[in-house]
């Protein structure tokens, strides 16, 4: 039996508390019709995994925004990692696996972690100060451009730029066009400093030209994939670093468990990506006519995950609303899972790791200073200000 669930996902008042209405799409049905956007949707743990395991049924390359690519017109040639199936999607991941690699991340980590304790130390004891300008975007802003090797010219642009891409995956309302009026320069810039003339020998960026030098792709290729590290790699870290000070501030408790057992702060990070829903949802699109469980999906239908839902399903994890830095989060959907799974998941760990890390010794308690701020995005749960103050240790 279909059921259909009067509600749309991108209302500006859901997504400005996106956690208020998972529970009635979960418990609606392990999958349901949402007629307002024209989509099928999961919400539940097992469903969600198990439809981003199947990628030969859920197909990516159909775009994973709600646009269909085979009927619109993509806002810009579609990613050869994201909006890909195998067997192009398989050749460009490995060769991007091979320059992203754990390896090159272990070499800078002691660089990353000096930067963070110098940001942390400069807080401390200063009174109330914004956590989103100060910390979660001046972190990844310090590492992540020059990891990948870009030109210091007009990195203001990689937060605009990633707000439109995130954007793009949801329908064409204000938030969209908003954005796209704003990231005009960013746009230009990105696709600019792709080129592999802007990019230092030794970066990522250079990396994945050497790969199209011994023929693993084309040049051409080459800089599309250098724009897929421009774009999830910058909006995305600083909101999962604002997300997790914030669950801080809210759970001081958490944070006293932490600086106990400062041993806790790979689970502890693990936990804010399951417990915050940085990205909320992505699309699929159907290769042919699929049941699950029980309900028939027509060839051609956009499904949407609620990938956010899904890591707060009571199905699967008890008492899920709960931030509880022991619990042991893994499984989680929140880089997602299968083939397309995060290809910069362990940046985004390692710069979290690096700013908790810092703060452990050195902040004795994260006070909100003023309510946090949200700013609302199609796809990302988004933080606009967090006002705090880090009581010295
Ligand atoms: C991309 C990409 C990958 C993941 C997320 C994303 C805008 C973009 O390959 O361009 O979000």
């Amino acid at each position: 039996m279909m059921i259909s669930l009067d509600f749309d996902p991108f209302d500006p008042a859901v997504l400005a508390d996106p956690f208020a209405h998972h529970a009635a799409v979960r418990d609606a049905g392990p999958v349901v019709f949402l007629p307002r956007i024209g989509c099928f949707a999961m919400a539940r743990h097992a469903e969600v995994q198990a439809a981003l395991k199947d990628f030969e049924t859920f197909l990516s390359g159909r775009g994973v925004g709600l646009a269909d690519f085979n009927r619109e017109e993509p806002w810009r040639p579609p990613s050869l990692l994201l909006e890909t199936d195998p067997p192009v999607h398989d050749r460009t991941r490995g060769l991007m696996n091979r320059v992203a690699s754990l390896a090159s991340l272990r070499k800078v980590m002691p660089e990353w972690q000096a930067k963070a304790e110098d940001l942390v130390a400069g807080l401390v004891g200063c009174g109330p100060f914004d956590a989103v300008p100060a910390v979660a975007e001046a972190f990844p802003l310090s590492v992540f451009p020059d990891l990948i090797g870009l030109r210091e010219d007009g990195r203001e642009h990689l937060i605009p730029y990633g707000t439109v891409a995130f954007n793009a995956f949801g329908p064409r309302n204000a938030l969209l066009a908003e954005a796209m009026d704003r990231a005009q320069a960013a746009t230009a810039w990105v696709a600019e400093s792709c080129r592999r003339e802007h990019l230092r020998p030794g970066g990522w960026g250079a990396q994945v030209y050497e790969a199209a030098d011994r023929g693993e792709c084309s040049h051409a290729e080459a800089e599309r994939l250098v724009r897929s590290f421009l774009t999830a790699g910058v909006d995305t870290t600083v909101n999962g670093i604002a997300t997790a000070i914030h669950a801080f501030a809210r759970f001081p408790a958490e944070w006293q468990r932490l600086r106990a057992d400062p041993t806790l702060v790979k689970r502890a990070v693990e936990e804010s990506l399951r417990w915050g829903g940085t990205v909320q949802t992505f699309f699929r699109t159907t290769a042919r006519d699929v049941d699950v469980a029980g309900v028939g999906i027509p060839e051609g239908s956009k499904v949407l995950l609620f990938l956010a839902a899904a890591n707060r399903d009571p199905r699967h994890w008890n008492d899920p609303d709960r931030f509880d830095v022991t619990r042991q989060a893994s499984g989680h959907v929140g880089f997602g899972f299968g083939i397309h799974q995060c290809l910069g998941q362990m940046v985004a760990r390692m710069e979290a790791e690096a700013v908790i890390g810092a703060m452990i010794p050195r902040v004795a308690d994260i006070r909100e200073a003023a309510p946090a701020r949200r700013r609302l995005n199609n796809t990302l749960h988004a933080i606009d200000a967090l006002p705090v103050e880090f009581i010295p240790a």
